[in-house]
């Protein structure tokens, strides 16, 4: 599987993470939430990013002192054997400098690279975030992912319960792709067609989630930024390699399980 990791950089902590990052993270230097995304031509309706409350998180070292990244520890290892961390870290090294729980960091402020949302973007919980997966970290994209927008409804409904500020979650919408079947704005059609009443309902967001790649690939326009007018299956890779060439991206991909097999 072949992603695209994201730099989210960190604008202003919570004071949860303040303290438990002091005296780890350099003074001045960049943090980034790192997200693994397949869809990079939705980049530009990023509104949040997700992390799982109860998965442990780390802030691993890439440049000493300058550059650091907020993800599992299952994709730091990843990532040192694919030489994310350069010199002076060897093959299949890392070094995480602290860690944190997802719980500590809601609320970050973070820049997101195309968003629309240009002062910034709040790191949020999602129950469902998987820490089995990509980087553990996943960006949101209401318009065109079902998961995100009933886990950005849900927040939105209930910010009392979820421990965040209302207006944290309640954030515009912004149109980017359209599609003959669903419109332009592909996660709400499907959310409210498929009546999906909660982002428990897992059975039921897979389907909307196929369905939505589906249509979103073969048939999705771009109608913002700047592949507009272009199909999205022309539009993915000129963005990643827009994103790429900006430094606010870079490839990573997930190992599939090993399989070995013999016969005789
Ligand atoms: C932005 C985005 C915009 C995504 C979209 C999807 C869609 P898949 O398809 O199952 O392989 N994701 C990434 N990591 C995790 C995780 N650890 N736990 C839960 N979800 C995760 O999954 C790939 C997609 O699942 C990724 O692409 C990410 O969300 C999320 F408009 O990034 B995506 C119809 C989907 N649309």
């Amino acid at each position: 599987q072949e992603y695209t990791a994201l730099k989210l950089r960190v604008k202003e902590w919570p004071e949860a993470a303040k303290s438990k990052i002091q005296g780890k993270v350099p003074e001045g230097a960049n943090v980034y939430f790192v997200p693994a995304t397949l869809r990079p031509e939705t980049m530009y309706g990023q509104t949040h990013c997700f992390v799982g409350p109860n998965i442990t998180y780390g802030i691993y070292e890439v440049k000493k002192g300058q550059e650091y990244y907020f993800i599992s520890e299952r994709a730091a290892r990843n990532m040192a054997y694919q030489s994310i961390f350069p010199e002076p870290f060897k093959w299949g090294q890392w070094t995480k400098v602290a860690e944190l729980q997802g719980s500590d960091v809601i609320g970050t402020l973070v820049h997101a690279p195309l968003s629309a949302q240009k002062d910034g973007i709040r790191i949020l919980p999602m129950e469902s975030v998987k820490a089995s997966k990509g980087t553990g970290v996943v960006t949101s994209v209401p318009s065109d992912s079902p998961d995100d927008y009933a886990t950005m409804m849900d927040l939105v409904k209930k910010a009392e319960y979820y421990k965040i500020k209302k207006e944290w979650a309640d954030v515009d919408i912004l149109p980017i792709i359209e599609t003959p079947s669903y419109g332009n704005l592909t996660a709400k059609f499907l959310v409210e067609k498929m009546k999906i009443m909660s982002p428990k309902d897992a059975k039921q967001l897979a389907e909307a989630k196929d369905l939505a790649y589906k249509e979103g690939f073969y048939q999705g326009k771009m109608i913002y930024g700047n592949f507009a007018g272009k199909s999205v299956e022309e539009a993915k890779p000129l963005v990643r390699q827009q994103l790429i060439d900006a430094g606010d991206a870079f490839a990573y991909a997930e190992p599939e399980g090993l399989v070995i097999s013999r016969s005789g």
